[in-house]
């Protein structure tokens, strides 16, 4: 088999290649330590110092100099070459000290994310003076198998504030994570102010599921959680779901919705019963303003459509409406993505993106949906209902959670499967990457949020990250990771991550 019986440092996700020294002298991280970078690389150096000054109680001043000293760590850019993965890094750690590449900052700032898993965990958390921070004698030169590497948060069902946001963004960071998709709008609530329709945010946010007072990003908001997200080298994905999963946008504005149709705001969990009036020119402005200010707010290349479940859709009107709406969301300069429904369309947008949200062993339809993004010149982000999703029961005892698929997810379940095995003629060369969304029905707080998302998105993480593993390998590639996962315990705990230690891992001090 490929897969390595146990990796030299527990890094989640899995580096392309670790090669260690244990005979070598190791590393150690004294008071004499420097974090040593150019300025353009001084802000990985300073979110690496931020990271590791509370832990170890060191003072890792951040300097510019040309003589590196073997306490000390070297962020170093280097030029690019024209074939080379701006996220790909090495990093080698020995006597000599500690020296991270790459050419551009996001590699720096993922060998920084390494690093922090190559010290020690048993001190974590714990007092610093009691600590030696040392790392054994190592080689790490890693990349990514797939550009995006996602996570989506549904803002609507439970709406989340910008600090919890904020906290999101650190935890998925960790483990290379690079998109943040948040799910803005559905029946229950419309969760960014648009300007030129204000009614959507003064009317549409005042609800969530269960009736509570749901809530709103301003611009202000929505630029801060952009910055943070950016600072940590995640693009934000904003997604406008239509033409179904529109209550809360009628109910604002009753002139889009088709005639004679009863408008409630709504704050139950059922789904496809709403849909904008497909012929009302109206509409279309309403599209092209939200669009443009949507666009406008979102440094990131892509806009979401959704366009899942439009079970109140005729087929005919979601014929003519998915491809005018996706050359409206894509006419600001951004790539469209909608769930692989929109794939029944044969007129999209060249390069609309597909999210693939059916079981990992399709039933048929779903998989041509998926095929069709390829055929039109896109790709797939995957994200199977019964693997990826993160808001699935882990087993029958799990409180939150729902259970669509048939059965739960259990973290084996959420590692064992393999992005291009699931789409019969889609391998990696269709596959943009891979994202697991929690959506938030029965999630209220930051602490559930946690309890659903990790330990699975590690899960996702690794399998967005690291390299393939054939289907003979993936018993063995489970065993060796589960291991891993149960040594990530501790640093999760030490970052505050209330995790759910779920059966099928040898937890430690279980
Ligand atoms: C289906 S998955 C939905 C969401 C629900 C979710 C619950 C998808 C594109 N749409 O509206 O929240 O199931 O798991």
């Amino acid at each position: 088999m490929n897969v390595p019986a146990s990796a030299p440092h527990p890094i989640i996700p899995r580096p392309r290649r670790e090669t260690s020294n244990p005979n070598a002298t190791p590393f150690t991280l004294s008071e004499s330590s420097r974090i040593v970078a150019a300025s353009d690389a001084t802000s990985v150096a300073e979110f690496l110092a931020g990271a590791l000054r509370p832990l170890t109680g060191l003072s890792l001043p951040v300097v510019e100099a040309a003589d590196a000293a073997p306490h000390d760590i070297v962020l170093a850019l280097s030029t690019a070459s024209a074939t080379d993965n701006p996220e790909a890094y090495s990093l080698t750690a020995d006597a000599t000290g500690v020296r991270i590449s790459a050419t551009a900052s996001v590699g720096l700032f993922y060998g920084a994310q390494t690093l922090r898993q190559l010290f020690p965990v048993a001190q974590e958390g714990s007092s610093p003076e009691a600590a030696e921070w040392v790392v054994e004698a190592t080689t790490i030169e890693d990349a990514p198998r797939f550009a995006y590497r996602g996570a989506m948060l549904d803002v609507v069902r439970h709406f989340f504030g910008v600090d919890e946001v904020k906290r999101f963004i650190d935890n998925i960071a960790f483990i290379k994570i690079n998109h943040l998709h948040l799910h803005l709008t559905d029946d229950q609530g419309w969760r960014i102010h648009i300007e030129s329709w204000p009614k959507l945010t003064s009317v549409g946010a005042a609800n969530e599921v269960g009736g509570g007072a749901g809530g709103f990003y301003t611009r202000d908001d929505y630029a801060e959680i952009v910055r943070h997200a950016a600072s940590r080298f995640i693009t934000v994905v904003p997604e406008i779901d239509i033409p179904g999963h529109t209550n809360a946008a009628l109910v604002s504005y009753p002139e889009l919705a088709p005639e004679g149709i009863d408008l409630e705001p709504y704050t139950g969990t059922k789904v496809g019963f709403s849909t904008l009036a497909i012929s009302n020119e109206r509409v279309y402005d309403f599209l092209t303003d939200v669009f443009r200010e949507v666009s406008e707010m979102t440094p990131g290349p892509f806009v979401h459509i959704g366009g899942d479940e439009s079970l109140s859709t005729t087929e005919e009107d979601f014929l003519r409406f998915v491809p005018r709406a996706t050359r409206i969301a894509a006419s600001h300069g951004k790539t469209v993505i909608g769930w692989h429904e929109i794939g029944r369309s044969e007129e999209l947008t060249p390069g609309t993106i597909g999210q693939y949200w059916d079981l990992t062993t399709p039933r048929g339809a779903a998989g041509e949906r998926a095929q069709s993004f390829v055929k039109q010149g896109g790709s797939l982000i995957m994200s199977p209902g019964d693997t990826a999703y993160l808001d699935i029961k882990y087993d029958e005892n799990t409180v939150l959670g729902l259970v669509w698929p048939g059965k739960p997810t259990s973290i084996e379940e959420s590692y064992s499967w393999d992005p291009a095995a699931v789409i019969p003629g889609v391998d990696d060369d269709g596959i943009l990457g891979v994202e697991a969304p929690l959506w938030t029905e029965s999630v209220t707080t930051s602490a559930e949020i946690d309890y659903m998302v990790f330990p699975r998105l590690l899960s996702i993480a690794e399998i967005g990250w690291s390299p393939r593993r054939s289907a003979d390998d993936m018993a063995d590639s489970w065993v060796e990771y589960s291991k891993r996962l149960a040594a990530f315990a501790p640093r999760m705990t030490a970052l505050g991550i209330q995790f759910n230690p779920a059966a099928g891992v040898a937890w430690p001090g279980a």
